[in-house]
């Protein structure tokens, strides 16, 4: 970021610059050819690419450089968002946009005789996430910035991003995505950032006469440099741009010269190998601990590389530490950066000499965690032993805290052994482990949920005896997205026809949009309405023609299910219908059946067995639903390979109908399910997760609700639920079944979807089976409602119009309020 001395104020200032084309294709010629050492008339695209970022990369340093004066100014407390994954995409068609060029810019390029939409299909998706959890932050990134939150992002700057996925005869292939290639023209590398970061060795007292008992001295036994690389974020009409920092790791000795003289050339280079390796990939586990070792290591290293930097900037500019609770908020994105609250303890105790109950109270004052999941598999923790060889003084923090967690919890009385059990820090059945969710907790005054059902089940659940310990400190901010991204950008057709009818004022305010429920059924709306959605579903269609060569005919009902692959969000419950569908059409082909096409996209982490399975049967079943003339133009499948943000904002514009069908109590919140909405397509759903609040808002009538909700999935599974005999009961059900289930789609390998088949007989975890008729159901009623085109529409529009409040400007004002106090 700029540095924030303050003392610039009587240098001169760059003069503000105009936003004229002319004057646009001058800095763009200029760029071309004085940082990239290009003639004009030799430039390829990618010249014209890096050129462009280039060009408005210079007018965002301008908003970032005085929102940095500002943030110095004010001397308000700065808010740091600490995750281990930014799920960024392309920057160049935001960082335009929302410095309000983008019709300037086009313009610009087409006087050079270059297309804007051609060159920013070059710029490489960076991917530095896997799915909700990191597009969650790099919405948040953008929001706090637009709503003028002083925010810096930490994360890592992993050289692999998320894989990419190939299709190879319907299996996933996972390759190494390479997004640095080309450089990156975004980030500026800041050498005067580096800390060293240790792990391993041992811990002595410390001598000094005037140490506190608790002051130790840790001599790791291996250490690190982490360097820092900037990327700016601008807001909205570029009021703010805030900094997303992230920290790649360098070896402190680059090559072992001795080693190399004396002619072990691999040796030498050893260290750096090692160093480089731990921020080389981003791993690909989703709602899934990733448990091995280099996680821990990721983990820790970017935690103390990123409280070093606040730290330093604390003391810089207030020269207190104890203030640092009122100048600074660290937000830990899950779990992943919760070490960070036993490294904060060890710098107040060991370097500033605090005694441990003012250090705890700052700790505490300082954290606030965000919880994203409750499946019991996905809560992350370390084994002792391997927590105690890397982190020896964090270890024993983490015991000096968990005795005065545990008779906190006992002096306050009602709670027996085993409450006490749930509360402690460590889980003593069996190998003994480090619960990063209870340290988190601990180490926080705010822990929120990201929807409302989330929260409540939280509170219930994994953190029901933590709620009664501290009631007060569970909260609910229910996930957002940005609608700069999420609407205005991926939906240009949608977006000038919102303005057309309602004026600008959403631009600014997304709940504005509710004035579009005046048009909900004003039939030339509707037309031009329905004509967006068309021209968005012919570009979907082209796309998938080249890509993978498909052909979809732009009339029928876009059905889309694009998320990663989990056994929980049910992309079988899906399948398993689409089969009963084609086995339903086949049967009665003289019944008027409405003229569908299923989408699927999506990722499965590569050690997923069933996932990956998953992915294969759609394949298979695409492939003979596709081929047989009995159901030709009325029913296809398609699976989309390397889903990832691009491919998102082209398929969500888009859909009719957004898939979001998770098992009830097992998705978080999601947030795709806000984007379909907000770009008009209804819901078919579960209430699950951010659904339910969905459906307060856009209205029961305007979305497709089914299934069993959470509450009576918990029933059903403690009263001992019977699947063979919902199957039995279900004729549809059966037929799908069997047919997966005795080879109908894998000739070639019949038995290969048995065990998948047969989890679904035998205990059916999630709730596939007792789900399916009231699903079935949902979609026939979906295809009835197809059919009365004004009534589809105006469904459509209501649930645009409605969704303005699941904006992330909205999330983050709630943050900035009850957590951070930020609120500017
Ligand atoms: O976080 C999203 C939610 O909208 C989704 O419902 C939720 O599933 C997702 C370990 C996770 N929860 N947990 C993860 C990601 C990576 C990892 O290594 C867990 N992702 C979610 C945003 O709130």
């Amino acid at each position: 970021m700029p540095t924030e001395t303050g003392v610039t104020a009587s240098l001169p200032k760059p003069e503000p610059r105009q936003s004229d084309p002319t004057i646009l294709a001058r800095e763009i010629v200029e760029r071309l050819t004085y940082r990239l050492g290009k003639d004009a008339t030799a430039a390829q695209p990618h010249d014209w690419l890096h050129a462009v970022i280039l060009s408005i990369r210079d007018r965002v340093i301008d908003a970032w450089i005085s929102s940095t004066h500002k943030t110095y100014e004010e001397q308000g407390r700065r808010v740091y968002y600490l995750s281990l994954e930014f799920l960024i995409g392309r920057l160049m068609r935001d960082a335009v946009s929302n410095m309000e060029l983008l019709e300037e810019m086009r313009q610009a390029l087409a006087s050079l005789n270059v297309d804007i939409d051609i060159i920013a299909e070059l710029e490489p998706d960076a991917a530095l996430g896997n799915g909700g959890l990191g597009r969650l932050a790099a919405c948040f990134m953008e929001s706090m910035a637009t709503v003028d939150v002083p925010a810096y992002g930490y994360g890592i700057r992993y050289v692999n991003g998320m894989f990419r996925q190939e299709i190879s005869d319907g299996w996933q292939v996972e390759l190494p995505e390479t997004w640095l290639t080309h450089g990156n023209p975004w980030e500026f590398e800041r050498r005067e950032a580096s800390y060293e970061v240790g792990f391993g060795g041992l811990v002595d007292p410390a001598e000094d006469e005037d140490a506190t008992p608790h002051q130790m001295v840790w001599r790791p036994a291996e250490r690190v440099i982490a360097t820092a690389f900037d990327t700016p974020i601008a807001g909205w009409r570029g009021k703010r741009v805030n900094t997303l920092r992230l920290w790649t790791a360098q070896p402190i000795d680059p090559i072992l010269l001795d080693r190399f003289n004396a002619g072990d050339h691999v040796g030498a280079l050893q260290e750096s190998n090692r160093a480089e390796s731990l921020t080389r990939v981003l791993y690909p586990a989703d709602s899934s601990p990733a448990g091995q070792e280099l996680r821990l290591r990721q983990e820790y290293f970017f935690s103390a590389a990123s409280l070093q930097d606040i730290v330093r900037r604390h003391i810089q500019y207030f020269g207190d530490i104890r203030t640092l609770p009122d100048k600074a908020a660290i937000q830990l994105n899950d779990t992943h950066p919760a070490v960070s609250v036993a490294e904060l303890m060890r710098v107040l105790l060991d370097q500033y000499g605090l005694d441990f109950d003012e250090a705890w109270d700052i700790t505490r004052r300082t954290f606030s965690y965000t919880n994203h999941t409750l499946l019991p598999e996905a809560l992350e923790s370390w084994p002792v032993p391997l927590f105690e060889r890397l982190l020896p003084r964090h270890m024993q923090i983490v015991y000096a805290i968990n005795s005065r967690l545990l008779a906190e919890a006992r002096r306050a009385g009602g709670f027996d052994d085993a409450a006490i059990g749930t509360i402690s820090l460590i889980d003593e059945g069996g190998e003994r482990r480090l619960r990063m969710g209870n340290l988190a907790f601990a180490g926080s005054h705010s822990i929120n949920g990201v929807s409302a059902l989330h929260t409540d089940l939280m509170k219930q659940t994994v953190f029901a005896d933590f709620h009664r310990l501290y009631p007060t400190r569970i909260n609910n901010k229910t996930n957002g997205v940005t609608f700069r991204r999420w609407l205005m950008q991926c939906n240009p057709g949608l977006f000038s026809l919102v303005r057309e009818a309602i004026g600008d004022r959403f631009m600014d305010d997304a709940e504005g949009l509710r004035d579009l429920d005046a048009f909900a059924h004003d039939s030339a709306f509707q037309e031009k309405f329905l004509a967006v959605k068309r021209a968005n579903k012919a570009h979907l269609a082209q796309v998938l023609r080249e890509r993978v060569n498909a052909r979809i005919d732009p009339a029928a009902l876009f059905d889309i299910q694009i998320k990663r692959i989990h056994e929980y969000k049910r992309q079988l419950l899906n399948i398993v219908e689409a089969v009963s569908l084609y086995d339903q059409i086949r049967s009665h082909p003289e019944r008027d059946w409405v003229p569908r096409v299923k989408l699927f996209g999506g990722k499965a982490a590569s050690s997923y067995h069933n996932a990956k399975l998953i992915i294969k049967l759609a394949n298979d079943v695409a492939r003979v639903v596709n081929h047989d003339p009995a159901v030709q133009g009325l029913l296809k499948v398609q699976f989309v390979p390397n889903y990832n943000v691009s491919m998102a904002e082209i398929m969500i514009p888009a859909a009719d109908l957004s898939e979001q069908i998770s098992t009830a109590g097992m998705e978080a919140s999601g947030t795709g399910n806000m984007k379909f909405a907000v770009n008009g397509a209804l819901t078919i759903g579960t209430l699950d997760g951010a659904n339910v609040e969905m459906r307060d808002h856009v209205g029961p009538d305007n979305i497709l609700i089914f299934g069993l909700t959470a509450q009576e999935v918990a029933d059903r599974r403690a009263n001992g639920y019977a699947p063979r005999d919902v199957i039995e009961a279900s004729c549809e059900l059966s037929q799908a079944l069997s047919a997966i289930r005795s080879g109908v789609f894998s000739p070639g390998q019949p038995d290969r979807y048995a065990g998948l088949i047969d989890g679904i007989y035998d205990h059916d975890w999630f709730m596939v089976a007792a789900d399916f008729d009231s699903y079935a159901a949902a979609q026939r009623q979906a295809d009835r409602l197809w059919n009365d085109k004004a009534a589809w529409a105006s469904k459509a529009i209501y649930n645009v119009a409605r969704m303005g409040w699941f904006s992330s400007d909205r999330t983050i004002r709630e943050y900035a309020r009850d957590i951070w106090k930020v609120l500017p």
